[in-house]
């Protein structure tokens, strides 16, 4: 109940902010988007991790208001690195199932996209695999609307939900994000590999992109890299970052 009462005056009192991690393509070694992260600094300093609050956001339904702002802050962030030049990174937005289940979720998508002047390709909302099992009807209906809007959809955490294949063939979605958990040993163990890679061919047959979640290691890049994985993110090549020090990233790398 503190937590939630720190959280409502947090939003008040716009405590919270976005940080992007990039995401980069293993053939090219380009940047090719980036995934906005939620952190809240509270009065004193402290660094809550969205783990700890977006429970909390979720059971109290105020996670609506916060992914309100979370797709508009992440929407205007993409027209201003447009202007510096890097407008063609997408970025990626984390919502959540109760954001999907209000009925004015559709309208202000297309109010943040129309509002900052995002170019909606360019923006790509990330669902969790496990959201998108359940409820599925109403689900993929939720999702042909999205991509008519012209935004892009990912599946996250991909390989820790159950996903009924004939189900994932009919998702309207662009790509699988392979989790962390499967990426961590990936090459200490010869039976680690055998997710990844069923994950990478089974995006390549129904024609989505594979990126990999989590990358610490020169080692897990080549192996992702020798089975065929399309991106990459993960400490390895950046952390979360502010805008003003992506920016700087993104430019030391031109
Ligand atoms: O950034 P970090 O690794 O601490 O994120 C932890 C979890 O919080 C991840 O599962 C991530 O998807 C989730 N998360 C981060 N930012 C957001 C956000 O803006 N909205 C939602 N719904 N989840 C987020
Ligand atoms: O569930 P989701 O994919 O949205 O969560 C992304 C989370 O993973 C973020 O909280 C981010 O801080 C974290 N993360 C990003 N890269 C790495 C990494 O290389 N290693 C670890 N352990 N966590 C990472
Ligand atoms: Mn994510
Ligand atoms: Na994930």
């Amino acid at each position: 109940v503190r937590l939630l009462q720190a959280l409502r005056h947090a939003i008040e009192r716009q405590r919270l902010f976005l940080v992007y991690q990039p995401q980069l393509e293993l053939g090219s070694g380009k940047v090719c988007g980036i995934e906005a992260l939620l952190r809240w600094r509270t009065e004193d300093g402290q660094l809550i991790p969205p783990d700890r609050f977006i429970p909390i956001a979720e059971h109290s339904g105020m996670i609506v208001k916060i992914g309100d702002w979370v797709m508009r802050m992440a929407c205007f962030q993409q027209a201003e690195l447009a202007r510096h030049g890097f407008g063609q990174l997408r970025v990626g937005i984390n919502v959540s199932v109760i954001q999907l289940r209000h009925p004015r979720f559709l309208s202000s998508l297309s109010m943040a996209l129309s509002d900052s002047g995002a170019d909606p390709g360019f923006v790509e909302l990330e669902v969790t695999e496990s959201v998108a099992m359940e409820e599925a009807d109403f689900i993929s209906r939720m999702l042909d609307q999205i991509k008519a809007l012209g935004v892009r959809i990912a599946l996250d955490d991909f390989g820790t939900g159950f996903s009924s294949l004939s189900y994932l063939q009919r998702l309207n979605i662009d790509r699988l994000k392979i989790d962390r958990a499967f990426i961590n040993d990936i090459c200490s163990q010869d039976r680690a590999r055998r997710i990844p890679e069923l994950v990478i061919q089974l995006g390549q047959k129904l024609g989505f992109s594979v990126i990999a979640e989590g990358v610490e290691l020169q080692e897990q890049v080549d192996a992702l890299k020798s089975m065929g994985c399309d991106e990459a993110q993960g400490y390895f090549y950046a952390r979360p970052m502010e805008v003003p020090m992506l920016i700087e990233w993104l430019s030391a790398r031109k």
